[in-house]
């Protein structure tokens, strides 16, 4: 499969922050290594846009801020089924910085997600109540973008729900899965998987772009 990208596309760069890569808080095996590949593929996109996850301290997501909870635990919110996690990606902390091997001079916007302290955002379009919008949709849809390529961190958490909610606002949306990386709990990735496919989302690889 051949794929040029054209001035309508948008990457969207998830997460490339320091807890989610070897060293940080919550890290994603091997997310150090689709940076340098991602750089190379967002210089063939003219639109690029990235997520950053960003949370306060008393993040209702962080395992820290429960009693008796641990980590990678799944507790019932309001709202649904929530993971709980390690504290990562607190705003204003190095963890939530972009890596600075990141090199997308080019990206236009950067969304912030999961700073409301009670719901969690793994999702570049909305919170995981199913309410709160980022405005992600209404700016791809004002500036006309026809297709989304989603790379980054990872794959079954932020990468998947971005993509799942991509479909559902109605766009053609690829996942390049060269250049993501997985947490992979209680087999979230192959969940992952199988729910971005039934929702149509296309799965190729970086050498599919020309
Ligand atoms: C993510 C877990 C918690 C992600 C963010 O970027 O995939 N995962 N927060
Ligand atoms: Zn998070």
């Amino acid at each position: 499969m051949w794929i040029a990208p054209r001035t309508d596309d948008m990457l969207i760069v998830v997460d490339l922050q320091y807890d989610f890569l070897p060293g940080g808080s919550l890290a994603v095996a091997g997310g150090d290594q689709i940076i340098g590949p991602i750089n190379q593929m967002a210089s063939k996109f003219t639109h690029v846009v990235m997520t950053q996850d960003w949370h306060p301290q008393d993040h209702i997501s962080f395992a820290s801020n429960h009693d008796n909870a641990e980590p990678f635990q799944i507790m019932q919110l309001p709202y649904g089924p929530q993971v709980l996690w390690p504290d990562h990606c607190v705003w204003d902390t190095r963890g939530a910085q972009f890596s600075r091997d990141v090199d997308i001079p080019h990206c236009e916007m950067i969304i912030r997600k999961g700073y409301n302290e009670v719901v969690d955002s793994y999702s570049g379009f909305q919170e995981a109540d199913r309410r709160s919008k980022t405005g992600l949709e209404g700016y791809l849809r004002e500036r006309n973008f026809k297709r989304l390529f989603i790379a980054g961190l990872a794959t079954d958490f932020c990468v998947n729900w971005t993509a799942l909610d991509a479909r559902t606002a109605g766009f053609e949306t690829f996942v390049v899965e060269d250049l993501t990386r997985a947490i992979d709990t209680n087999g979230s990735l192959a969940t992952a998987w199988s729910d971005m496919t039934m929702a149509g989302v296309r799965r190729i690889s970086s050498e599919d772009i020309s």
